[in-house]
């Protein structure tokens, strides 16, 4: 794979936004991203794996839990921050962003939100420090955009519960330490249970033949009359909102997440176009050529105000859902143009594994998908802007 040069747009001097302490995170992180993940994930990409070996300099850069008080062991940081290292993280991969997301929003966030101190104890530190990876257990086989609808079950069994039911396209289920699993108890209500690695009747195949998202590892959850003692039961929220409350945390950070996955594709295209030439002239001269690089840029602005807006306003506890899904429709379908683009701009090299850029254009394809699709997105405006669902 061509080094790693990337340097990081900044059209309407947004870094003037940001504070002396964000930059400094960015930057750390884009620093690492440089010189740890560049080098190695073209081929965790190729071989379909995820580089465990990136764990420990996760945690060390804050990545696992970024907005979890320190008490717990993360690094206590505001939300911007968590934007920035998200942001940084999808610059070198979308799977290694979707780890530390799945990390932080879906997984830190319900058991600190949601668990009991005991719960914040004895998981958080673990999951911060990376000795623990944990997975989220929503979407099931027959239950994707409809969540509510589930069938996995849970029932009281005096002593303990009894876990059935299965879960699918689950980010890093096969090797997940912990999973925060979503079921339904005697009278339909969803609960949220803490699952452990080696308990009998749990299982996590993996999900083989991803076309994207390959240096993140996907599987499924399967309970099979899995016994789950009762503090394991997440305490302080039930019902849908609960899990779709920490989807509005994990889907803020894709929103961010995204535009890097933009930034680099239009920085190696604007590069490639200035040093490639033809008919005598580099590429970047032709108007066909400065239209797509100017129109990637424009969006590229756009995006991050949006985000950065979104970002002030969830430092303020003053985030709407639908504005977060705003930003994540907005900013995913934006980013996967831009690959779309870039890679035209570098003809045939374009499709090759030397550039970063149609690694970026198969990962969006989760992306667009996941933590809602475009069109659920799409419909959650719709709903908020006329009172009206359409889903019901
Ligand atoms: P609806 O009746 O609208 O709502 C049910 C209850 O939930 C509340 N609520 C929310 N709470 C917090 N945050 C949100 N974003 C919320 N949206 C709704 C709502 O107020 C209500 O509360 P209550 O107290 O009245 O019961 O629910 P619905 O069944 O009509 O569905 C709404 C819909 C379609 C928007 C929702 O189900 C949805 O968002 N579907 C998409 C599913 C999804 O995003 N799945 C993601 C799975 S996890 C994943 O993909 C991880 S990828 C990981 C990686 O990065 O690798
Ligand atoms: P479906 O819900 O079947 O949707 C299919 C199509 O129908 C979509 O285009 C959708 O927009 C459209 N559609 C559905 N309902 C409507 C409607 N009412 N109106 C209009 N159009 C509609 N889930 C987890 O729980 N945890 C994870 O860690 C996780 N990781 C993932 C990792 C990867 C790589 C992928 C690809 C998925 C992951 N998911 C995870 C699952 C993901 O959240 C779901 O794939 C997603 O929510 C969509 O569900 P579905 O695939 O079943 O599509």
């Amino acid at each position: 794979m061509a080094p790693d040069l990337f340097q990081a747009p900044d059209y309407y001097n947004l870094d003037e936004l940001f504070t002396e302490e964000h930059l400094l995170i960015r930057d750390a992180t884009r620093e690492w991203v440089k010189r740890d993940v560049s080098p190695i994930i073209e081929e965790a990409c190729q071989k379909a794996e995820f580089p465990k070996s990136i764990i420990s300099g996760l945690a060390e850069i804050g990545a696992f839990g970024s907005y979890i008080p320190e008490k717990y062991g993360a690094a206590g940081l505001d939300q911007i921050s968590y934007g920035l290292i998200m942001q940084e993280l999808e610059r070198g991969d979308s799977g290694v962003r979707s780890t530390a997301s799945v990390q932080s929003s879906l997984v830190m966030y319900p058991i600190y939100k949601y668990g009991n101190e005991e719960q914040r104890n004895k998981y958080l530190p673990k999951l911060a420090s990376g000795a623990f990876i944990g997975c989220f257990g929503l979407t099931e086989p027959d239950h994707g955009s409809n969540p509510g609808g589930m069938v996995t079950n849970i029932k009281d069994m005096g002593d303990h519960y009894l876990l059935n039911g299965a879960k699918m396209w689950i980010s890093n289920a096969p090797f997940a330490d912990v999973a925060v699993v979503w079921a339904k108890n005697e009278v339909g209500r969803i609960k949220g249970v803490l699952v452990d690695r080696g308990m009998e009747g749990f299982s996590t195949p993996t999900t083989h033949n991803k076309w994207s998202l390959r240096a993140s590892t996907t599987g499924e959850l399967i309970f099979d009359n899995v016994k789950i003692p009762k503090e394991n039961m997440l305490p302080n929220k039930d019902g849908l909102g609960a899990p779709l409350g920490c989807l509005d945390s994990a889907r803020y950070g894709i929103a961010w997440g995204a535009i890097g996955a933009a930034m680099d594709c239009y920085d190696t295209a604007l590069r490639y176009a200035k040093e490639r030439i033809q008919f005598g002239k580099p590429i970047a001269s032709f108007q066909l050529q400065q239209k797509k690089l100017a129109e990637m840029i424009t969006e590229i602005t756009k995006a991050q105000l949006l985000t950065w807006r979104l970002g002030v306003l969830k430092n303020e506890e003053k985030a709407t859902s639908a504005q977060i899904s705003m930003a994540k429709r907005n900013n995913v379908d934006m980013a996967l143009k831009i690959t779309r683009e870039a890679r035209q701009i570098l003809g045939a090299m374009g499709i090759t594994g030397e550039y970063s850029i149609m690694r970026h254009m198969m990962n969006l394809e989760s992306v667009i998908t996941y933590e809602g699709t475009h069109d659920i997105h799409l419909l959650i405006t719709g709903m908020d802007i006329t009172g009206i669902s359409a889903f019901k």
